[in-house]
């Protein structure tokens, strides 16, 4: 088992914003790269780490229920890929009025390599029943609910962090959702799932069950905390809806907010992601108007991943500058002005505004 003083110094480098849950945002520079070193990659966790026996337990409405451990799943065709895990919680502290929930600013995104093995391959060994509807995945973390308190309805002495996708989903191979036991080439760390853990492109994070203890097959749908109280948009003015793939969003990585930048051109960058499609388009504005100019998209690097941009800002005007990025996507979806406020702060991705001062 790993330590509490290795545990300790893998967090070293984030942003802590609660000890106990740990959870933590990535610092700045893990937007910059491609790849979002294991270190740099922001944490979210509901409940304290838990210990998990090593092995992985497939059952309900499947015609044979199997166990598996690590080496079992190594055994089956390993796959590798990047994935941009983006919390649905990102961005919160930008609605107003604030929502209850984790304080998280804008660095709960990172993007790692992850390998294991398909999690159609996994279901497969167990033979899903043809009746199977959703697919329940278990994490080995449990507790009392630390939100209780300030979400009265969630009451709950021993709740069990517990995800559910829909089997046709879960069973297909392109889904390429992973049972990932590596991390940008390491075995997982504790914070990050370990021994091994759901990754489920194109979702907002809450989807990547971390330290995956069970998998079961149900012939209903899944109604636990986690799916049906928690992780739901609650619109002031419409229906409520489940949160699932993450929304259109670019963030400026360059230049850094409150930068004094000399005159003449410079290089703006960013990224930018979608779980709704490619980013086919970032259009910059100079103004706070609607003067959009297109930026640079580099194509993605994969389909799972975020896509950099740049746009060269040449400009000789001294003083305060406001700068603004706005993603498309192959869908058509485009970022509001305005945070989508919804009771529990989810899926913000409004377009940034940065300043930057000219001299
Ligand atoms: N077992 C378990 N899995 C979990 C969670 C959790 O609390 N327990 N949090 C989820 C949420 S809300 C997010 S955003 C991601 C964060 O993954 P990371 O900590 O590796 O960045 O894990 C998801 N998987
Ligand atoms: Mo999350």
């Amino acid at each position: 088992m790993t330590g509490a003083s290795e545990v300790e110094s893998a967090r070293a480098a984030l942003e802590m914003i609660n000890p106990a849950p740990y959870n933590a945002e990535a610092p700045p520079e893990a937007l910059v790269g491609n790849i979002t070193p294991t270190e740099l990659h922001y944490v979210r966790s509901n409940f304290a780490l838990p210990t998990h026996d090593g092995t992985l337990e497939i059952g309900g409405a499947v015609d044979n229920p199997t166990t598996l451990t690590l080496d079992d799943l190594r055994a089956l065709p390993a796959h590798e890929q990047a994935v941009t895990l983006e919390c649905a919680g990102n961005g919160r502290l930008d609605m107003k009025p604030l929502p209850t929930g984790e304080p998280w600013g804008d660095y709960a995104v990172s993007t790692a390599r992850w390998t294991g093995a398909l999690l159609s391959d996994v279901l497969a060994l167990a033979q899903p029943a043809a009746l199977g509807v959703d697919v329940r995945f278990e994490g080995a973390d449990h507790g009392p609910y630390h939100l209780q308190a300030i979400l009265p309805e969630t009451q709950q002495d021993d709740l069990t962090f517990v995800r559910a996708l829909p089997l046709v989903e879960a069973a297909d191979p392109s889904s390429a959702i992973l049972v990932a036991y590596e991390m940008n080439g390491e075995p997982l760390t504790p914070d990050h799932g370990a021994p091994f853990r759901i990754v489920a492109p194109h979702w907002y994070a809450v989807a990547s069950v971390k330290w995956l203890s069970r998998i079961d097959v149900l012939t209903e749908p899944y109604t636990g905390e986690f799916q049906t109280g928690h992780y739901i948009y609650q619109w002031p003015d419409r229906p409520h809806e489940p949160v699932t793939l993450m929304r259109v969003r670019a963030r400026i990585t360059d230049p850094a907010p409150g930068t004094v930048l000399p005159l003449g051109p410079h290089t703006v960058r960013g990224k930018a992601w979608s779980g709704t499609g490619p980013i086919t388009q970032v259009d910059i504005s100079l103004t706070g108007e609607g003067d959009w100019h297109p930026a640079r998209l580099d194509p993605p690097s994969g389909p799972y991943q975020w896509q950099d941009w740049s746009f060269v800002w040449d400009s000789n005007d001294i003083g305060r500058h406001t700068l603004r990025a706005r993603a498309t996507d192959a869908a058509g979806n485009v970022q509001p002005d305005v945070p989508p406020w919804n009771r529990l702060g989810y899926g913000n991705n409004a377009i940034e505004v940065l300043f930057v001062d000219r001299h």
